[in-house]
């Protein structure tokens, strides 16, 4: 249970570390405001008087920025430099625009520079084509329906209609999981992630635009219209945008909302490391890979490989995630023990 006091500074930084991140393009100072959010997060006591921070080394030091921010927010309740940072009207645009799902920071202070300041500008009617690639014209287009969680029984619906699609293709069951924060057993998800596995490496192409073709517009399978649109076709990997074609309660008049969707296809030697990677979280894969780089080995979602060579020839045998703590000496972890 996260701390009331604790949260309420930890957020304000939070906001910090985004305005930093998409606005500033101080990437350095942001992830100094994340790390120290998350340290404040992860306390198990309730930090009343500055002093009481000391146990963060990232905040010991007396005269330092942070430190005074938190000793401002304790002692008031706000935080002026946010609150000016705030106002600033580039510091809105640029935060606006780079929600945009393929917009990053760099894209959202050129679109600011050339007077789109605001998602209705890029909405309104006359903006040339060319103002946003085709993905990002996507990402406007459901910027408020990518923004909500997505609820863990609907990631579930999708995730198994990718499977039924999956399995139309080989005759043997293929191996498919729902990963990211819906393995680690999140009640609502960011996005829809699925990794399918391909037994012949040769055909994994295949599978993906079998996947696809079964999931989109105008296919004959009982799936078909749940893949609305595309942002990226790769070989192996797909991402793009899924809605239910059916409401998941029957009374439910609302429209579908459409959801981000990730699709990759591993050969069954490197199932086992994609499973581990892509089930994240991706603090808990750093921890895992920094380990596993102490130890001497290059832990990947291609592999675990007993060099940094990487080379096929130094890749460890491994069936399943077991597999993997095993050979890195560390006790299994549970996916949902992964959400650090
Ligand atoms: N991943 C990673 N490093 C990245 C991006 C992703 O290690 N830079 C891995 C860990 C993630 C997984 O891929 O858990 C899936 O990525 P998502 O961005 O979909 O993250 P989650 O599924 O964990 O969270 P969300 O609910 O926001 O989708
Ligand atoms: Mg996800
Ligand atoms: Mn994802």
């Amino acid at each position: 249970m996260p701390l009331e006091c604790n949260s309420k500074v930890a957020d304000l930084l939070s906001e910090m570390a985004k305005i930093n991140q998409d606005a500033l393009r101080e990437v350095y100072k942001a992830k100094q405001y994340a790390a120290a959010a998350s340290a404040l997060r992860s306390l198990n006591f309730e930090v009343q008087s500055i002093d009481q921070v000391d146990v963060i080394p990232m905040l010991k030091k007396r005269d330092g920025k942070i430190r005074k921010y938190v000793q401002e927010i304790l002692t008031t309740g706000k935080l002026t430099a946010l609150q000016s940072l705030r106002q600033r009207p580039d510091v809105k645009s640029c935060v606006e625009l780079s929600g945009i799902h393929g917009v990053g920071p760099v894209t959202a202070r050129k679109l600011f520079d050339k007077g789109y300041k605001s998602l209705a500008d890029l909405r309104a009617p006359g903006v040339p084509r060319d103002t946003l690639t085709p993905t990002q014209w996507i990402g406007l287009k459901y910027y408020e329906e990518f923004k909500q969680r997505i609820p863990r029984e609907e990631v579930s619906h999708i995730a198994t209609a990718v499977r039924e699609a999956a399995n139309t293709f080989m005759k043997d069951e293929v191996r498919c999981y729902c990963v990211g924060s819906f393995r680690r057993g999140k009640a609502d998800s960011g996005d829809v992630d699925v990794l399918v596995e391909c037994r012949d490496v040769s055909l994994a192409n295949d599978l993906l635009m079998h996947i696809l073709n079964d999931l989109r517009a105008g296919s004959p399978s009982p799936r078909s219209g749940i893949l609305t649109d595309d942002l990226q076709v790769g070989d192996v990997q797909y991402m793009g945008v899924a809605a239910l074609q059916q409401p998941l309660r029957a009374d439910d008049q609302a429209p579908p909302v459409h959801r981000r969707i990730d699709i990759k296809v591993y050969e069954t030697d490197a199932f086992p490391t994609a499973l581990l990677y892509f089930t994240g979280s991706d603090k808990f894969n750093r921890s895992m890979r920094l380990w596993a780089k102490r130890k001497g080995y290059a832990l990947q979602d291609k592999g675990l490989f007993r060099d940094r060579s990487e080379a096929a020839a130094s890749r460890v045998r491994v069936r399943d995630e077991k597999d993997i703590f095993d050979a890195l000496q560390l006790d299994y972890v549970a996916p949902k023990d992964r959400n650090v």
